[in-house]
């Protein structure tokens, strides 16, 4: 039944250890390997429903335990299998965690690099690919207003698409309801099953 085309995707895409794989499993339903390192999860995860996909692609950035050279090799994987799939890639999910966001903003631009995240907004954008951001691990964040409100500011994403989560605890609700009027939106409200 779910073995023809895939026509709808959606991706989820972090750095390593934001909380992906945790969000993916709330969202739909699934098992998948969670850690307590950076860079559990090496290949992606896949659910599938009908004619939609969606996937958990592995964390990008620095991995703990692991040489510089698989880091790129993995960094190269999500850009080719991103760019390869665009065509039925509808949304890209960023993950990340809300606690350390702006250390590791301004640790890379204090270094006069674009943080890695926010390359990945830009780079889902470029492919016409429509970005939602999961400001995940909120329970760490004392002033959410404001943490939001930065996130908003350094990726150029608008605030109605930077969405809290705390995927530990289940609470992934705004996101799911992002995502499932994203599909209703876009003449899909068919596969609103797909979320659990
Ligand atoms: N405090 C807190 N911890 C969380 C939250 N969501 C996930 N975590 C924890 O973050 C750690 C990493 O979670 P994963 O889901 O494996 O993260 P990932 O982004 O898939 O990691 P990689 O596969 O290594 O890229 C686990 O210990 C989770 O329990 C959250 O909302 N709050
Ligand atoms: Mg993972």
């Amino acid at each position: 039944m779910d073995s023809g085309p895939v026509n709808v995707e959606f991706v989820f895409s972090g750095r390593s250890n934001v909380g992906k794989s945790t969000v993916f499993s709330q969202l739909f339903g699934v098992e998948v390997r969670k850690g307590k390192k950076p860079g559990t999860t090496i290949s992606p995860n896949f659910f599938r429903y009908r004619d939609f996909l969606a996937t958990d692609l592995p964390g990008f950035g620095y991995i703990r335990g692991v040489s510089k050279r698989f880091s790129e090799r993995v960094k190269d994987f999500i850009v080719r299998y991103i760019e390869e799939n665009s065509d039925r890639i509808w949304a890209g999910v960023v993950v990340i965690d809300s606690k350390s966001f702006r250390e590791v903003v301004e640790r890379w631009e204090s270094r006069g690099h674009i943080p890695v995240d926010v390359e990945m907004v830009d780079f889902l954008k470029d492919l016409d690919i429509e970005v939602f951001v999961c400001a995940n691990k909120m329970d760490r964040v004392d002033n959410a207003k404001a943490a939001l409100g930065y996130i908003s500011e350094k990726t150029g994403v608008p605030e109605c698409r930077i969405i809290p989560s705390i995927a530990r605890d289940g609470d992934v609700a705004g996101l799911k309801s992002a995502l499932r009027n994203f599909l209703s939106e876009r003449g899909r409200p068919d596969l609103l099953g797909a979320f659990k």
